[in-house]
């Protein structure tokens, strides 16, 4: 058995995962060990069960079967596994963007009253890139319009999405030429569905492709919409400060958890916590106030545009229901457990569901629905205000580990603090002072030691004078080792430390949650048209140490499809495929000028990173 300080590099974490193993409740890291071996058929991605002549599975050795009982084989089974992992992780980012649009549509007829319009001028930036003209009629019609807009990129049937449009030329021209270009988003996302049913596409190239082109209807489109009318409705993220780690538990307040991925609920949860009818409830039951803290990238959200602490990563949000000191944990969509509903009654914790789409054992279900948001919200809060007797003190042990962090740093927000344009940017890039920009982002993993592969791998990054954009669990990771403050900049190279001495600005810049990667996307557009070259050309490189998610699998497919060079810290189950796994190794950089790379160790990944960084600098005559 796997000892506990084997599992984690963040003593919070470890302090909670001895914590529970006195009190006897499991974790994701024991069910892990109960797992193993894992199947080598499904880490190789080589079994079917696309129809119910099988399951079938292929012999990797080449002694048995070569062929499932239709005949497809391993490079089949393992690009359609494939492309199913890209169809799901596209959907649930372009399903959380359509609801945010809905309710966007809803704030503009009048019928989502708790939502207002935050940021006027990104409504009316956004409305002008669609080419509404916003002369004469109220915010609101232009906000009808715009969301009018954007509702048919999910359901259009003829040509091809416009959000893509924000990408360089080149790439344009690219994708066009190739034919990924994205068409509707929830086209691609059904015809990955069809083409992987038995008897469809079986052409392992041909399967791939439509795995890069739905993985752009995400991040051009599903991500970057989700982005851009959150940060309408709740405002475009600015620099500010926050806290993170376990220890922003509170001992004397109501600790009420967001988690999941929309805002739309969490941002309803922050206000709430400030009614002033509840904080007199609060006292009335002897707690201090109420403490909203955030886990995966709901918390993200809440954190860039807030400042509401972040209570902890992915792989942490059992042990915050094991610190006992959660009155509720409140979920929506995505990358929640379903451990947490046994686990939560082991403790006084209320497991609270609030999402139509997403239910979960032994949950309180308190569904919430956009024209009653904060009154919904107030009932969810009230709830956990009203558990706060129920804790147990000789049950509570809240982690020391509060860690200060910098963020908030949109798009918008990089070019105000560059004094407005991306030029200094550039010119530190040309000058050698940045040799490059790294992109690290995704979620842990059990199979990796938690938060070792996001810290070391940015860690190496940053000493090398490589900027480091992160979003996601990857973000709040490096925001518990320290890494998202300017003082961090002493970690740097002399290059980028003077960089950001000057600027003010940490050397690891939280860009905000998953889809934000779509700012990503932005950035680099934005370089790339600055220097007159394609996203490929770009001295960059991006890495997911630790991912797990399918949404990840997606990233994957978008970003590498846009021209950025992706590390991956865990293996994807592609190896049962040799031509499968040379496409996405090699093949693609003939295909979209870039490719995958797998490196578990996250120094020798950041070695990688900076050797194509170099790489490119040389292409482009900079000095390395
Ligand atoms: Ni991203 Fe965010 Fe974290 Fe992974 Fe899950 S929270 S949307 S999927 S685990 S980074
Ligand atoms: Fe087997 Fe083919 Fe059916 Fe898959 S689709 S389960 S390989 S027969």
């Amino acid at each position: 058995e796997q000892e506990v300080h084997e599992r984690s590099i963040d003593p919070a974490t470890l302090a909670m995962l001895q914590k529970a193993k006195e009190e006897g409740v499991e974790t994701a890291w024991e069910r892990y060990e109960k797992q193993l071996p894992q199947c080598s058929f499904g880490q190789l991605g080589i079994c079917c069960r696309n129809c119910n002549m099988g399951p079938c599975r292929i012999d990797p050795f080449g002694e048995e079967a070569d062929k499932g009982i239709c005949g497809a084989t391993a490079d089949i089974i393992v690009a359609r596994n494939l492309l199913r992992s890209i169809a799901a992780g596209a959907a649930a980012h372009s399903d959380h963007a359509r609801d945010s649009v809905l309710t966007f549509k809803k704030m503009s007829e009048g019928k989502a009253g708790s939502y207002k319009i935050k940021d006027t001028a990104k409504l009316l930036s956004l409305a002008s890139e669609y080419g509404i003209s916003s002369e004469g009629g109220s915010l609101e019609e232009v906000a009808a319009k715009l969301a009018d807009i954007l509702l048919l990129e999910f359901g259009k049937q003829d040509g091809h999405l416009l959000c893509t449009r924000r990408a360089p030329e080149p790439r344009l021209k690219l994708w066009a030429e190739l034919g990924i270009e994205p068409r509707g988003i929830d086209r691609e996302i059904v015809e990955c569905m069809h083409r992987t049913h038995m008897g469809v596409d079986n052409n392992a190239v041909h399967i791939l492709l439509q795995g890069l082109r739905t993985g752009l209807s995400d991040g051009w489109g599903g991500s970057m919409i989700a982005t851009d009318i959150q940060d309408i409705l709740f405002g475009t993220p600015q620099p500010r400060r926050s806290t993170v780690n376990l220890g922003v538990l509170s001992k004397d307040k109501v600790n009420v958890i967001v988690h999941g991925h929309e805002p739309i609920l969490s941002e309803m949860i922050v206000e709430a916590a400030e009614d002033p009818e509840l904080l007199e409830l609060a006292k009335e039951k002897g707690a201090a106030g109420i403490n909203v803290a955030g886990i995966c990238c709901t918390g993200n959200e809440t954190l860039m545009r807030h400042g509401t602490p972040i209570a902890g990563t992915f792989l942490q949000q059992e042990l915050a229901v094991i610190t006992g000191a959660v009155e509720a944990m409140v979920v929506d969509v995505q990358c929640v457990m379903p451990s947490l509903g046994e686990l939560a009654g082991c403790y006084h914790t209320k497991f609270i569901s609030t999402s139509s789409k997403a239910d979960f054992p032994n949950t309180v279900r308190m569904e919430f629905h956009e024209d009653k948001a904060y009154e919904t919200a107030k009932e969810i809060v009230r709830a956990a205000v009203e558990n706060f007797p129920n804790r147990v003190p000789e049950k509570v042990t809240i982690p020391d580990e509060k860690q200060e962090c910098m963020v908030g740093f949109s798009v918008e927000a990089i070019l105000n603090a560059l004094g407005g344009t991306p030029d200094p940017l550039i010119e530190a890039i040309k000058s050698g002072a940045i040799r490059g920009v790294g992109a690290v982002v995704g979620c842990n993993n059990v199979k990796v030691k938690h938060n070792y592969g996001h810290v070391n791998l940015v860690k190496e990054l940053i000493k090398n004078n490589v900027l480091v954009v992160t979003t996601g669990c990857n973000a709040i990771a490096c925001a518990e080792a320290g890494l998202l403050l300017p003082e961090a900049s002493e970690l740097a190279g002399d290059g980028l430390k003077a960089v950001c001495k000057a600027l003010g600005i940490p050397p690891v810049l939280h860009m905000g949650s998953c889809v934000d990667i779509s700012r990503i996307l932005v950035l680099s557009s934005a370089l790339a048209n600055r220097l007159g070259v394609d996203i490929s050309d770009l001295p960059a490189a991006g890495a997911a140490p630790e991912w797990m998610s399918e949404k990840a699998v997606s990233i994957g497919a978008y970003v590498v499809s846009s021209g950025v060079y992706t590390v991956l810290g865990t293996v994807p189950a592609v190896l049962g495929s040799q031509a499968v796994t040379s496409l996405l190794t090699e093949g693609l950089n003939d295909v979209v000028g870039a490719s995958f790379a797998v490196e578990p160790d996250p120094i020798k990944a950041a070695g990688l990173m900076l050797e194509h960084i170099d790489g490119k600098r040389e292409a482009l005559g900079l000095i390395t």
